[in-house]
């Protein structure tokens, strides 16, 4: 993958692709002409399915607050993490996982290389300020030759990108509104995280970071 080229978003403006290790890319503003859309559809998601702090095993509850859609969605309790086709507040599946999710997360995984990108769960994260995710790697997938797409909307963060050991040292790197992160390949497994959210207000978003990770789950 070159260091940078160019992509294209459905207004054929450019798009800068930053390459931050082998496999794994920042799409700088490839969501942002459905950014609108795309939030209107967590709004309609959240409606179905509220965000909720779930339990992590150590006890503790997660300061970042998720919702699911797709065929699977991501949950923790106490005795782990696991993908679950129903969402145990509700006793319901996950709402499906809108078009215009599908065709953004398609479009980007093709961008950054991965060709054939179907992902089946999208886990959406609100983070207020003061939110953070620790370093952590995506591992309860069952389909590792399949890369994860992440899409920042809202309240800019603080991306640590490390390599596949937790104690490797991570790398910083901004994610703004807009913003499609794609790691997969040789960096499948790395551990990766959110810094503390800092404070503020965005013009969509109100006082929020959403983000939308998809996933070939099940
Ligand atoms: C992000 N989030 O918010 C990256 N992974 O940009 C994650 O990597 C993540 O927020 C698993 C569970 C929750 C998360
Ligand atoms: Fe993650």
């Amino acid at each position: 993958m070159p260091d940078l080229f160019d992509a294209i978003r459905s207004d054929h403006s450019e798009i800068i692709a930053e390459t931050i290790a082998d496999g794994a890319v920042i799409l700088h503003g490839f969501a942002l002409d459905v950014a609108a859309e795309l939030l209107a559809a967590v709004d309609a998601i959240a409606a179905q399915a509220p965000f909720r702090h779930m339990l992590v095993p150590s006890g503790h509850s997660m300061s970042v607050a998720i919702t699911n859609c797709g065929s699977a969605g991501w949950v923790s309790d106490r005795k782990g993490y696991r993908y679950d086709r129903i969402d145990p507040d509700s006793g319901r599946p996950w709402p499906s996982l809108p078009a215009c999710f599908l065709d953004l997360a398609l479009r980007a995984a093709d961008a950054a290389g991965y060709g054939g990108f179907v992902p089946d769960a999208c886990l959406i994260n609100c983070y207020v300020p003061g939110a953070r995710v620790s370093l952590h790697q995506d591992k309860n997938e069952r389909d590792f030759s399949a890369p994860i797409v992440s899409v920042s909307l809202g309240l800019p963060a603080t991306f640590l990108f490390g390599g596949l050991r937790r104690t490797d040292r991570a790398a910083r790197f901004r994610l703004s509104h807009g913003d499609v992160a794609v790691w997969g390949a040789a960096s499948r497994m790395a551990f990766h995280g959110i810094a503390p959210l800092k404070p503020g207000a965005h013009v969509l978003a109100g006082e929020r970071r959403i983000n939308l990770t998809f996933r070939k789950a099940i």
